[in-house]
């Protein structure tokens, strides 16, 4: 039967930028699903740029001003996978223009502007979700699967990390294409909105609403060079944050991220121990999810190290054979494929705008209680 076309115009054409176009273009290949994205039209302020991504990923046009991307009538959702400080403006104006929107996380700058983003997409009803990709590969959504099905029993602990070291050079600018990162007018906050919001987005979902914090932050380098002008910029995002939490069913964290780890690029790990069971994940090893039973007979009792290949295990089915291994851009194609069917069913894409908020709102209690030494009430209430 034929597909119903689902017209995409993407904003930024950076590592993102790539990642979801791979999505868009493999998912018909993979997922049965009555939507197929076509690639409408890419879009980016610099016109060479923008033509050479659209040529290598198939865009059929381009455009150099997202208004007049967000105003075309042969759009029928748009991703944005621009620095953070123009996720507000572009996903409102998309909202109102009646478009879909697919964002890159953190959803916004700050609560405040990711809850007008969520009252635009709502008054509008357009479908909408974000890019909290790590949700998505197979054995997390298998930890989360593992942790609704009770095994675990009373959860005690949570821990998560996300450990990268590429800005301990002073000579690494900030500001611009790929280290507006480091530039807290365009990211708004450092590895709190960047890495650490990965591990509160599956925390929640996997465990529930986080209610307070208590964090400190360190800005280890205060100078750089932007990228663009040359000239010195005071840094003052968080280049590393350890917080700690409690979650809302009375279990405790232990979160830690930074971008000053020697030797660690990406690795992003998490533990949860419940009274019966405990599992653990890291990202350099993305199929082994580590289970350990307590009721497992005591001579065989120990940590278990499966791997998540199977057909009946979250996504497996859609790949290769059982034991053949997918990788970190899957997560995305996984991402795509649910939003896609939720077009089908009416059902939400989880994270949705108003999921990220939740995320969000944890981000603003982190930051503040690295400013005034409290524990911070996040108001955060809601599952997501
Ligand atoms: C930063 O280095 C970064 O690319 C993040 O922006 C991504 O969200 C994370 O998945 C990997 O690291």
């Amino acid at each position: 039967m034929a597909k119903k076309p689902l017209n995409i115009g993407m904003i930024g054409y950076g590592f993102m930028g790539r990642t979801h176009s791979n999505a868009y273009k493999s998912v018909n290949q993979f997922f049965d699903l009555e939507y197929e994205p076509v690639l409408k039209a890419a879009c980016a302020r610099n016109e060479e740029n923008i033509q050479a991504f659209a040529d290598n990923w198939g865009y059929e046009s381009i455009e150099t001003d997202w208004r007049a991307l967000i105003a075309r009538d042969d759009i029928d959702a748009v991703d944005i996978c621009v620095p953070n400080n123009l996720h507000k403006e572009m996903s409102i104006a998309a909202a109102e223009a009646g478009k879909m929107i697919l964002c890159e996380k953190p959803i916004a700058m700050d609560v405040a502007e990711g809850e007008e983003m969520c009252a635009a997409v709502e008054k509008a009803g357009v479908a909408n979700t974000v890019w909290y990709n790590y949700r998505r590969v197979p054995a997390v959504t298998m930890v989360k699967n593992i942790v609704e099905s009770g095994k675990l029993g009373r959860i005690f602990h949570y821990r998560a990390n996300f450990l990268q070291d590429w800005t301990i050079s002073a000579d690494v600018p900030a500001g611009g294409a790929a280290v507006w990162r480091l530039d807290a007018k365009e990211a708004g906050s450092g590895v709190t909105g960047d890495l650490l919001a990965h591990c509160i987005d599956t925390a929640v979902w996997i465990n529930g609403p986080i209610t307070s914090v208590t964090a400190m932050t360190e800005t280890f380098i205060k100078e750089r060079l932007h990228q663009e002008t040359g000239e010195k910029i005071n840094i003052t995002i968080d280049d590393a944050c350890a917080f700690l939490a409690r979650f809302a069913n009375g279990s405790l964290a232990i979160f830690e991220s930074t971008r000053y780890a020697r030797g660690h690029k990406a690795l992003y790990t998490l533990e949860i121990n419940g009274e019966n069971a405990s599992l653990a994940w890291d990202l350099h090893d993305l199929h082994r999810l580590k289970y350990f039973d307590h009721a497992d007979e005591g001579v065989v009792r120990g940590w278990r190290d499966i791997h998540v290949s199977d057909g009946d295990q979250p996504y497996m089915g859609n790949w290769w054979v059982p034991g053949l291994n997918i990788g970190y851009e899957h997560t995305f194609i996984h991402q795509v494929a649910d939003f896609l069917k939720s077009l089908e069913t009416g059902e939400p894409c989880g994270p949705t705008f108003r999921d990220a908020l939740e995320t969000q709102k944890v981000c603003d209690a982190i930051l503040a209680s690295a400013q005034n030494g409290q524990w911070v009430d996040t108001g955060c209430t809601e599952a997501i």
